[in-house]
């Protein structure tokens, strides 16, 4: 029995079943993390939902920015971008047993026993692990209530506020929880994103630095692995981090993770073809 985390998939399901056959992945005995960003801009976002409904017993998943916007979609709030690929998904007879259970799904999964943390982007400099637990229930509650799921929807887009503050409430309160663990990548020490930088760690505006370097960060030593930022390529230095989104959709690479012995597997999209 082992188990494995994903990077990003984003609809690429084949080279997702490339690397499970790689390390002859038991769907009965063997368990996947996923770090989001299941669906959209990859080729099979409906075949790669459906194939990880089927074995959600093995699954353990957390939401990524793509994953919202789904749902998001499905509900009429936001319209398809030209990008999106999408539409499969909306139109399949199954879409709302696929879509239920991806409203289920988490935005901060801690396991205990291992003491890891899994998470899409990131967790703010200024939270704990206790805090940003408690934090990510408040935004996984709206989304499993009927009455508040769309509402939060309708208002989950936007980039302000920009920074935590804990007499927020509503809407926006949610908004910027779920901007940090699904679309951050830079914040100052304080944790006011910038989200409009998307390269390199050296691309940080001045004040700026990736969400895991700052010196006072209250999760430092913690074991957390995510995804989201595909210009990492993989690369953390940070101890206990793990950067798994080597840009498959983008021409890069699937990055499977072996969480118990440490082990890399790459899928190489310049150098196979399933
Ligand atoms: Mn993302």
């Amino acid at each position: 029995m082992a188990t494995y985390a994903v990077g990003d998939l984003q609809g690429c399901l084949s080279p997702l079943q490339c690397l499970l056959q790689r390390v002859a992945f038991d769907p009965g005995t063997d368990r996947l993390w996923l770090v989001g960003d299941l669906v959209n801009r990859g080729p099979q976002s409906l075949e790669t939902l459906r194939f990880l409904y089927r074995m959600r017993d093995a699954v353990t998943c957390v939401l990524g920015n793509h994953d919202l916007h789904l749902l998001a979609v499905a509900q009429n709030i936001e319209r398809l971008k030209k990008a999106d690929t999408l539409r499969e998904i909306l139109d399949a007879p199954d879409r709302d047993e696929l879509l239920d259970w991806l409203r289920r799904q988490k935005l901060l999964h801690y396991d205990a026993e291992r003491d890891i943390a899994l998470v899409h982007a990131g967790i703010p400099p200024q939270w704990t692990l206790e805090k940003a637990l408690k934090r990510a229930s408040e935004v996984e509650e709206a989304l499993r209530d009927d009455a508040r799921f769309p509402l939060f929807l309708d208002g989950m887009y936007g980039n302000e506020p920009a920074r935590w503050d804990k007499e927020l409430h509503g809407v926006p309160r949610l908004r910027v929880i779920t901007n940090y663990f699904t679309r951050m990548r830079f914040c100052s020490a304080d944790g006011t994103l910038d989200l409009k930088s998307k390269e390199g760690v050296d691309s940080a505006p001045p004040g700026y630095t990736p969400w895991f370097s700052h010196r006072e960060r209250k999760t430092r030593g913690q074991k957390i692995i995510f995804g989201h930022w595909a210009a990492l390529e993989g690369q953390c230095n940070e101890p206990g981090l793990f950067a798994l989104d080597t840009g498959c959709v983008w021409g890069g690479a699937m990055t499977l993770l072996n969480i118990d012995s440490g082990e890399r597997h790459r899928y190489d999209c310049n150098q196979e073809h399933p």
